[in-house]
């Protein structure tokens, strides 16, 4: 008789969790036409992504999640939904200054990172170590990096992220499920992206004095901050904060406050 891995039990359990129900499905909250009011040029010729991030995958991998923009009020949720679609529309953004239909019109164009100057592998990690020979350079909506993230994200979702980092690149299910992984899970010291956008993010004296308060530009710093954060005018920052207002319009909701983080520390 076969015998189950380990790793084919998580996949096993994680399938499982994602057949809990919601309150509100994703679907009454952000319809088909309006992420492809939101997406316009994913799958333009242009895109190496074309084809790939679709709105029925991306639903599918929302049942994963059953916290995902099912927390708080409509607003809260939708906020929540938009600052999520803006934070991946940057990590893949085709977009530039006088780009057809402006900037931010260019989200999901990309899935994979395109001239990564490293493999991305924290060798002093030994607990994910890097599989030889393997990148671990950026894919997938949230562009997930470094061994660390591969092995986690692959472990919580049931793959092999450490041997298999490709397939973030080549199923777009598990790319999906990565971006939400991200999003969803706090990696301490940073709270989870989830949190801090549902306000659920209580700060310690630590983060209070490093301006590290509630608002987009705190998931900002979570995502890429050591990179971006304190820093005047970044234009990564203000590419991430051009998508969100731009989404926060289309779901008719305010941004809240502390869009940017050019005054916070990173982590
Ligand atoms: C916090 O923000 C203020 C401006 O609002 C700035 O003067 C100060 O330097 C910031 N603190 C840190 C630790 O970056
Ligand atoms: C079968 C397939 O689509 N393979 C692709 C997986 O992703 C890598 C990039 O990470 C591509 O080079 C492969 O062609």
């Amino acid at each position: 008789m076969a015998s189950f891995s380990p790793l084919f039990l998580s996949f096993f359990v994680s399938m499982l969790l994602c057949l809990e129900a919601r309150t509100l499905p994703i679907s009454s909250l952000v319809s088909k036409d309006l992420f492809d009011s939101m997406f316009l040029h994913k799958d333009d010729n242009a895109c190496p992504a074309r084809n790939f991030y679709t709105y029925d995958i991306f639903l599918k991998a929302t049942r994963c999640f059953p916290q995902f923009g099912n927390t708080g009020s409509l607003t809260v949720r939708k906020r929540e939904i938009a600052a999520f679609l803006a934070q991946i529309s940057h990590e893949t953004t085709g977009g530039w200054a006088t780009a057809p239909d402006g900037p931010f019109a260019w989200g999901l164009c990309f899935k994979e990172e395109v001239s990564p100057q490293s493999d991305y592998c924290d060798s002093t990690n030994k607990e994910w170590p890097c599989h030889p020979g393997k990148s671990y350079k950026g894919r997938g909506p949230m562009q997930l990096s470094w061994n660390y993230n591969y092995g986690a994200a692959g472990k919580a979702l049931g793959f092999d992220g450490l041997k298999n980092p490709e397939i973030v690149a080549n199923n777009s299910l598990i790319a999906f499920k990565t971006a939400l992984w991200f999003w969803m899970t706090e990696q301490k010291p940073k709270p989870s992206c989830h949190n801090v956008m549902v306000g659920k993010y209580r700060p310690t004296e630590a983060d209070i004095a490093a301006n590290r308060t509630a608002g987009y530009g705190l998931v900002t710093n979570i995502i890429n901050g050591g990179l971006e954060c304190g820093i005047a005018n970044h234009g990564g920052v203000n590419d991430r904060i051009g998508y969100f207002q731009r989404y926060a319009t289309l779901f008719n909701v305010d941004t809240g406050p502390n869009l940017d983080c050019e005054n916070q520390k990173s982590f």
